[in-house]
């Protein structure tokens, strides 16, 4: 069943822009350094003037905050350093009364290890009650428990190290896929996915309009969770084959939305982040028929600048290999299921820094470039806080100046094998997540305007010159020019709706598309080079002096057959079927 254009509850989020929140790195209202829930508040109105539609707030509960939030401790309350269930509803009150709604994140494959159902399980040793809430397993058979190689299986850590730590108490492992604070749920208990669907309702009940499903593809396990092959280079055996998309995942999540989600009064989005999801499976996830996900994350795109030596390893992005993945996203997902269309979130590096060219001269127009391609395309735009400014990756000199857990293991794990530590710190400071985490840069004063104590990881010096005050002050702005597309997201059907086609998939430097949608008798042709050099291409026949929607740069130049785009020039032209 294809996504009904005039259904309007299965559309609403169709022709929606979602702006993602990392509180931490927000707004501080109280000065103790981080972010909070007043802070958020205080900030709404920038939001409903950027003109986004929904907010997905990143984890707020409490936490010992070994992965920031994602380890949490209790799933339904507010972490005292966020604020307090009050301030929340305050928030979410204030949302609603600008016409925006509210996402929560929802780690669900994980809780952290201080959770009460993690040391019930834990503490009650291998006949408690608990126990079979997580994931234990016995050493390897033969091994001497709690030695190096005994782990049940071979498999490594997200975080590095293996996805086993050993409970001396009860001669036991459990197994976690992130980091020894975050112990795996075990989804195959009826008694946990209860629990997990009876605190959604609560949620749902207080009045938030759907979840973020953090690494929901993972929560289905392979039975008798095989070891991995071990990649060359590699210490730990590679298990993602026996837990990405599991055998039991679709079931959870026809469960879920049955339990959750299956006639509730409110319009809600639900969107799954899943690392390894293949078109085809994203296509049964999202088709509506199926009764699973109004969408999910897919993490393609954010591969292609990797080399062989995992994330660290940083190679060139090929403009024609980013066409060739988005590209089949957009007509693989079709008419039957939805894309979310993604270039930051709290995990990536910023995008101009990746994909543009944060030098003073190309910054702001490679930002707008990467903006309108991103937004023409078919899906719902995700908008990473600080995005929409240009904000670049951090000049981080030390590891001192990392936050992380992943880079800070990676860190260690690799010069402790002997790599030499400038050569990691490189890796880390192209592809760590504190890139995406220093502090949104509200204005030119000390700290940005973001705290007035002392930021928990320090802000980007740029912001002297790159923050909100003076961006809403510009027409020009990056920040105007996102306001601008989400705008024509709102207004226009052929970028929500229309037919997607790309244009000379094999030019290396230019970026082109169509979308026609017959029903308004609309085409858009959308053109961006992407380079700081100019760049001639070849237009198909009929969009010669077409009316320009958006465009980066001034677009006095009429468009012609053979034309030629300025350095990061990006245009859409308009015209009528
Ligand atoms: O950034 C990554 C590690 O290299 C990703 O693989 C990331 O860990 C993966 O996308 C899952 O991310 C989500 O779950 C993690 C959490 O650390 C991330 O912040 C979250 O987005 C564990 O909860």
């Amino acid at each position: 069943m294809p996504v009904n254009e005039n259904d309007p509850a299965r559309s609403w989020w169709s022709k929606a822009v979602v702006y993602q929140i990392y509180p931490r790195s927000f707004a501080d209202s109280n000065g103790d350094g981080v972010g909070d829930l007043r802070g958020v508040i205080e900030r709404l109105d920038y939001l409903s003037t950027l003109g986004v539609d929904v907010l997905w707030l990143s984890p707020v509960y409490p936490s010992p905050h070994d992965d920031n939030g994602y380890d949490i401790s209790d799933y339904q309350d507010i972490d005292p350093l966020f604020g307090t269930l009050a301030d929340f509803d305050e928030l979410l009150a204030a949302v609603h009364d600008r016409g925006m709604k509210l996402v929560m994140d929802l780690v669900v494959n994980h809780t952290s290890d201080e959770h009460p159902w993690f040391t019930a399980s834990r503490d009650g040793g291998p006949a408690g009650s608990k126990r079979d809430w997580y994931i234990w397993r016995p050493a390897r058979d033969g091994m001497e428990p709690g030695t190096p190689g005994a782990e049940p299986n071979n498999w490594g850590s997200f975080f590095s190290g293996p996805t086993w730590s050993y409970d001396e108490a009860s001669g036991e492992y459990y197994l976690h896929l992130f980091s020894r604070k975050q112990p795996d749920l075990n989804w195959e208990n009826p008694e946990v996915r209860q629990a997990v669907f009876a605190m959604m309702r609560w949620w749902l009940d207080r009045g938030v309009d759907g979840f973020r499903m953090d690494v929901v593809n993972l929560i289905s396990k392979a039975p008798g969770l095989p070891d991995g092959v071990v990649h060359e280079g590699s210490l730990h055996g590679d298990g993602s084959p026996h837990y990405i998309c599991g055998p039991r995942i679709h079931e959870y999540l026809a469960e879920m939305h049955r339990e959750v989600f299956a006639d509730h009064p409110r319009p809600l989005l639900t969107v799954g982040e899943m690392p390894g999801v293949t078109v085809e499976q994203a296509r049964l996830f999202t088709d509506p028929s199926r009764r699973e996900l109004d969408m999910v994350f897919q993490f393609e795109h954010v591969g292609l600048d990797q080399g062989p030596g995992g994330k660290f390893d940083v190679r060139p992005l090929r403009l024609t290999d980013l066409k060739a993945s988005l590209g089949r996203w957009q007509t693989g997902l079709g008419d039957t299921g939805w894309n979310s269309l993604y270039w930051n979130n709290h995990d990536q590096p910023r995008v101009v820094s990746r994909f543009g060219d944060d030098s003073p001269a190309h910054r702001d127009r490679s930002a707008k470039l990467l903006a309108t391609v991103l937004h023409l395309h078919r899906g719902t735009p995700y908008i990473y806080q600080g995005e929409e400014l240009g904000m670049a990756n951090a000049p981080f000199d030390a590891i001192e100046d990392f936050r992380d857990i992943e880079s800070l293991n990676h860190f260690r794990q690799r010069t402790a094998l002997g790599a030499d530590p400038e050569s990691v710190l490189a890796g880390l400071r192209h592809r760590g997540r504190d890139n995406a985490r220093t502090p949104v840069q509200w204005d030119a004063t000390h700290h940005a305007g973001f705290t007035t104590g002392t930021p928990w990881i320090a802000v980007n010096p740029d912001h002297t010159h790159v923050n909100a005050a003076a961006q809403a002050a510009d027409p020009d702005s990056v920040l105007h020019h996102y306001r601008r597309l989400i705008e024509l997201r709102h207004t226009e059907p052929a970028v929500t709706h229309g037919d997607f086609h790309m244009l000379h998939p094999d030019d290396e430097q230019l970026y082109a598309f169509t979308r026609r949608h017959a029903d308004s008798r609309t085409e858009l042709l959308v053109l961006a080079n992407f380079g700081g050099t100019a760049h001639t291409v070849e237009l198909p026949e009929g969009w010669e002096d077409t009316d320009t929607l958006i465009a980066n740069v001034s677009s006095d130049v009429p468009l012609r057959r053979t034309h030629t785009l300025r350095p990061w020039e990006a245009r859409v032209q308009r015209r009528v079927l």
